[in-house]
């Protein structure tokens, strides 16, 4: 745990890590929540960021703290320096799971909403955190569905880039996808309603114990 993946080695010497004299608990009692990440993968246009955007309503409207980070929204700011390379995918992957770590440690249910297709880079994030607080949700819609959806017209945009013998780097036509293999939570968006899929991470989170009870 803690370790700093090689690809991204510390160039800062003679740094003292400074602890703090608030607790995680102290945080927790304000914000009603244990840290925790919920880890949203899948397609572009699976409908990670309707899932994250709802479940971030429902948290906070019932006493609980919550913050969405989202992929398009990272790429407009923290971000903006990162294509869609395989290089930079997974230097985005790493910054947002940092960003997500000091979310939690702040005492909120962090939400993220990224592609994130490589498996080592999803593995890297779950290792900064003690067993419990990564929770990997696969949002699971087939690629045709996903493609007819096309909300962005992105994939539109892929097709004809390949068409062109150029590409474009577009996760499912011309850069893979790397399902998970044991997420925490398994999702059929195509299938289940946006409803539904914030009732069970929420059913995950109560009966994993990382909700306290909201004041009255
Ligand atoms: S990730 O692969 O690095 O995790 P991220 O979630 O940040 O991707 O960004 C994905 C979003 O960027 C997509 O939902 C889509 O709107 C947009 N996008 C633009 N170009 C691409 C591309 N080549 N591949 C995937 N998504 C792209």
């Amino acid at each position: 745990m803690n370790e700093i993946p090689n690809h991204a080695p510390n160039k800062s010497l003679d740094i003292v890590w400074h602890a703090h004299t608030v607790t995680r608990e102290d945080r927790s009692a304000v914000t009603r929540a244990r840290p925790t990440v919920l880890w949203l993968t899948g397609l572009s246009g699976c409908g990670k960021s309707t899932i994250a955007t709802a479940i971030e309503h429902r948290l906070l409207t019932t006493g609980h703290a919550a913050y969405v980070l989202d992929g398009d929204n990272v790429r407009h700011g923290l971000n903006r320096n990162l294509t869609f390379s395989p290089a930079d995918r997974t230097e985005n992957i790493r910054r947002i799971g940092e960003v997500a770590k000091l979310f939690a440690d702040a005492g909120l249910i962090a939400i993220t909403s990224f592609i994130s297709p490589y498996r080592a880079d999803r593995q890297l994030v779950r290792d900064l955190f003690p067993a419990g607080e990564f929770i990997e949700i696969f949002v699971d819609a087939p690629l045709e569905v996903c493609e007819s959806r096309d909300p962005k017209g992105l994939y539109k945009k892929a097709r004809a880039a390949v068409a062109q013998g150029k590409g474009m780097m577009f996760t499912g036509i011309d850069a893979p996808y790397e399902a998970p293999t044991s997420p925490e939570i398994h999702l059929h968006s195509d299938t289940q309603p946006t409803a539904a899929c914030v009732d069970i991470l929420l059913n995950y989170l109560h009966t994993h114990d990382r909700l306290l009870p909201a004041k009255g």
